[in-house]
């Protein structure tokens, strides 16, 4: 299978984005950007052709285009993020997915981020998140159910999104921080902990069979490779000071 990767620019004001649950420290943009070009190498490696979004280099989270918008093989569900200052962030986004899917969108006065929401086959879980509404989680129900997704709402505390706590890792294989978020909603599947000493390493990037793993988690990573998997290690300092992750960085779907 191949995929397309939505991926947009470093903004220059990524020095002023949201903060939540880190401390701000200077974020170097240079670095940031080749960090950034590394990430987009091995998505092609993985297989995918990247796609640049336009460039908003006043909206400073704008990098993290996950957020914008959940693309599903039926329908692309183009998001209210929660945070005020990112909203403008969608407009650019349904742009370069409306020549690929029928968009649906989320209304006012809900709200959700795609970093709440993590597919695994025809099952969707959504966190209610301080990004995240009950409303936002009851509208995009009722646009993927019908398309016969199963959604699952999952409470998030203490971290920014579901997939900070959660990511798929491999087919049927969870990496999950079991403080951060109730797994209740996760039975039948396969668990990996993330390792103590690393509560944010829950957030990997799987690409059809590649894993890509941020370099900072190195016991998660022995973890993983423990249960067979082989993941791509990639350097993203400069991202994760904006609080961001691997996963919110692309928008993958399948051509
Ligand atoms: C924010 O707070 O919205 C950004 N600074 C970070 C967003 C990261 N998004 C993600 O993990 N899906």
């Amino acid at each position: 299978m191949s995929f397309v990767a939505f991926t947009r620019a470093v903004p220059a004001t990524i020095s002023s984005c949201e903060l939540t649950h880190l401390a701000r420290t200077p974020i170097d943009v240079v670095l940031a950007t080749a960090q950034h070009a590394a990430y987009e190498t091995a998505l092609r490696d993985a297989g995918c052709r990247v796609e640049r979004i336009a460039a908003t280099p006043q909206l400073p989270d704008s990098v993290f285009v996950e957020d914008a918008a959940v693309v599903l093989d039926e329908v692309a569900v183009i998001t209210r993020p929660g945070a005020e200052s990112r909203r403008t962030e969608t407009a650019s986004v349904a742009d370069a997915l409306r020549p690929w899917r029928r968009l649906a969108f989320i209304e006012s006065p809900g709200t959700i981020d795609g970093g709440d929401v993590l597919r695994v086959g025809r099952r969707i879980f959504i966190g209610r998140s301080g990004r995240t509404t009950k409303d936002g989680v009851e509208q995009f129900r009722a646009i993927v159910e019908p398309l016969g997704y199963r959604v699952d709402s999952v409470q998030v505390d203490g971290v920014l999104h579901l997939k900070s706590a959660v990511s798929q890792v491999s087919v049927s294989t969870l990496l999950v921080n079991l403080d951060l978020i109730d797994i209740a909603a996760f039975e039948g599947f396969s668990l990996i902990e993330v390792d103590p000493a690393e509560p944010s390493a829950a957030n990997g990037l799987l690409i059809g069979e590649v894993l890509l793993f941020p370099e900072a988690f190195p016991k998660t990573r022995r973890r993983l490779e423990a249960h067979g998997l082989r993941p791509r290690t990639l350097d993203v300092s400069e991202l994760a000071r904006a609080e961001g992750a691997l996963t919110c960085c692309s928008l993958l779907l399948a051509e």
